[in-house]
């Protein structure tokens, strides 16, 4: 405890009695409290919480007992704190706390079993915490919650598979409330990333028909807008005298995460009216609104 003297200085609480240290570590201070982590002959290292006064220091559970649960991490979020800790039957999982002994406990176990998901926070955005989290078939990837159970989820399988994307956590909250990241898959190397929790749907506009060339290649353009960063627009085809296609991909061609430009051209082999579908899909799985076009193979 210090209010910045020398003078002022003083142990707030010999953890471990004696000459033997407690080791603190892991200091984070979230509201007016402070969260850390200590080891003491009895319990190893273990979560605690301090409001500053003796009284109001505590060891918040022996959650690995006879060992150490390595408690790291802690982070705030919708009034509670979220932490990793480990536990030889779960690894290392995130864990919950009021603050309380009694509001202690497993908070999500993603990687099922003696194995770790190893969660490490990437950043705060709203009310969501996003983090780097593995489990068996999708690696080291990001993951994001509410403080919730239903409410925590995968957000992306960025490098697809049981391979991991997210390697060195590096991160940063950007001040227009989206996360910047750095992931690796191997068809880009090590990029910049960037995830928002936006749940709006993106939008997609000015579906124009473009002139078509022999009628064969028919080229729309239109606008997309909100957050395609990862994102795409999908189309499905109703042919005349045949039915609809499923959805299909478009790659977009543009620039700017935000409003990308972008040019759609079809094959069409049947003769006769097309109509053409569109959606937008954002790098969070947001749909937009659909668009229709009727384009004619002459
Ligand atoms: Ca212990
Ligand atoms: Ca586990
Ligand atoms: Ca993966």
């Amino acid at each position: 405890m210090s209010d910045g003297t020398f003078a002022g200085t003083t142990v707030t609480l010999d953890i471990n009695p004696g000459a033997a240290g407690s080791s603190p570590s892991n200091f984070v201070g979230i509201g007016n409290r402070l969260f850390f982590s200590a080891a003491i002959p009895a319990t190893g290292r273990e979560p605690w919480c301090s409001d500053g006064t003796p009284a109001g220091t505590v060891m918040l559970g022996d959650l690995n007992p006879g060992g150490d649960s390595f408690p790291a991490f802690f982070v705030g979020l919708n009034g509670m704190v979220l932490f990793s800790a480990f536990t030889p039957a779960q690894g290392t999982e995130l864990w919950r706390t009021d603050g309380t002994p009694a509001g202690t406990s497993l908070f999500v176990e993603i990687r099922p079993g003696p194995l770790g998901s190893s969660p490490r926070p990437l950043g705060v955005i709203g009310n969501e915490l996003l983090f780097a989290a593995a489990d068996d078939s999708h690696g080291y990837e990001i993951w994001a919650t509410d403080g919730t159970v239903a409410g925590t989820r995968l957000v992306k399988d960025i490098n697809p598979g049981s391979v991991s994307s997210i390697g060195t956590v590096v991160s940063h909250v950007a001040p227009d409330g989206s996360l910047l990241f750095e992931a690796i898959t191997p068809a880009t190397g090590s990029e910049l990333y960037r995830a928002s929790l936006d749940t709006t749907r993106p939008r997609l506009r000015g579906v124009k028909k473009r002139r078509a060339t022999e009628a064969l290649r028919i080229r729309l353009k239109g606008r997309v807008t909100d957050d395609l960063y990862a994102g795409r627009v999908e189309y499905r085809l109703k042919r005349p005298g045949a039915g609809t296609t499923k959805w299909r991909k478009t790659k977009l061609r543009g620039k700017g995460p935000e409003e990308k430009r972008w040019v759609l051209r079809l094959a069409l082999r049947e003769p006769g009216a097309h109509v053409v579908r569109l959606r937008a899909v954002d790098g969070n799985g947001n749909v937009s609104k659909r668009k229709r076009a009727r384009i004619t193979r002459i």
